[in-house]
């Protein structure tokens, strides 16, 4: 029986999955832990056990790691592109150390480690569009570095001493249940707020900046079905390009007037952010997920983008 442990479970990513496992595994057996309690997560903490824990410290990780009898590490605690150009240090620090803790961890305590790593393990010199699987990365950013390193860390893991290490390579994700917090893709899940509140929004991206995207429910699918994959499946193990949608900010807007005719889209471009996104690729080519544990996304931009404004409409308690 898995019995799992999610670091970083109260993030864009976490709060959701945290949710979902507990529904499929049950609540007893997923284990939420998060650096710091946090406002607004009370339901999440109550559902199930919770555990404060600093992926810095690998102490607390390993008696968590035996109190609950966990086998299974999902490790979300990171920091994200936006926030590790202004921290870097800090950067290095959560994302590498952070999983190296988790990697020796589940090394000594023979547990299968899920990391995510991103569209931003690329960089310029990548081939933009339809971006391979196997291909040139060389990222530019220090989120990029430290999601490349992971890749290669947890493959490194598997090699050498058989941790069953898995991971994605994730694009912008869409929700609307907690936010994203300082990434380069958060435009695409701002716009729907200010869309609701506003009937207007102001991109930090500019326009004609493609990048891959995908919305919650199809994130969560791709962490549960590859952490579920038969083994002798998998020819890649860490870093599966997946991917959804790809769209630019123009394309959003078009979509979000679809059900809202009178919105209104300017840019108010923020260079650091734009930078960021002008290094990763256009779009990925996903069909290693497809072929070795058959990724299969739900929702494009026009299903999410319905969902998305009933979602929020409610949540953001907005009538008309
Ligand atoms: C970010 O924008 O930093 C993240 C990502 C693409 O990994 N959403």
């Amino acid at each position: 029986m898995r019995k799992i442990l999610i670091t970083g479970a109260l993030g864009q990513i976490g709060s959701e999955l945290a949710e979902e496992m507990r529904k499929i595994y049950g609540s007893d057996n997923v284990v939420a832990s998060s650096r710091r309690i946090k406002e607004g997560h009370e339901k999440l903490i109550e559902s199930g056990p919770f555990e404060v824990i600093n992926v810095n410290d690998p102490e607390t990780l390993a008696s968590v790691v035996d109190k609950h009898k966990i086998n299974t590490i999902v490790n979300l605690a990171a920091i994200l592109s936006a926030v590790g150009e202004k921290e870097p240090q800090q950067c290095w620090n959560i994302n590498m150390n952070g999983l190296y803790n988790i990697l020796e961890i589940a090394k000594e305590k023979n547990c299968m480690v899920y990391t995510p790593s991103s569209i931003a393990a690329f960089g310029p010199a990548t081939p933009k569009d339809n971006t391979p699987q196997d291909t040139i990365q060389r990222p530019t950013t220090m989120y990029g570095v430290t999601k490349v390193a992971g890749e290669l860390l947890c493959d490194y893991y598997y090699k050498r001493f058989g941790v069953d290490t898995r991971g994605v390579r994730f694009p912008g994700l869409i929700s609307y249940k907690t936010l994203p917090g300082g990434g380069t893709t958060d435009y695409a899940v701002h716009i729907y707020y200010e869309a609701l509140r506003n009937k207007k929004y102001s991109s930090f991206i500019q326009k004609g900046t493609y990048m891959d995207m995908m919305y919650m429910p199809d994130a969560l699918r791709a962490i549960i079905n590859l952490i579920e994959a038969a083994p002798d499946r998998l020819k890649h193990r860490n870093a599966f390009n997946v991917s959804a949608m790809s769209f630019e900010p123009e394309m959003l807007a078009e979509s979000i007037r679809k059900f809202m005719p009178e919105f209104k889209l300017d840019y108010d471009v923020d260079p650091i952010r734009q930078e960021i996104a002008d290094s990763w690729p256009n779009s990925l080519d996903d069909s290693y997920a497809r072929e070795e544990w058959d990724w299969n996304p739900e929702y494009d931009l026009d299903s999410m983008t319905k969902d998305m404004l009933e979602k929020l409409r409610i949540k953001l308690n907005i009538q008309g």
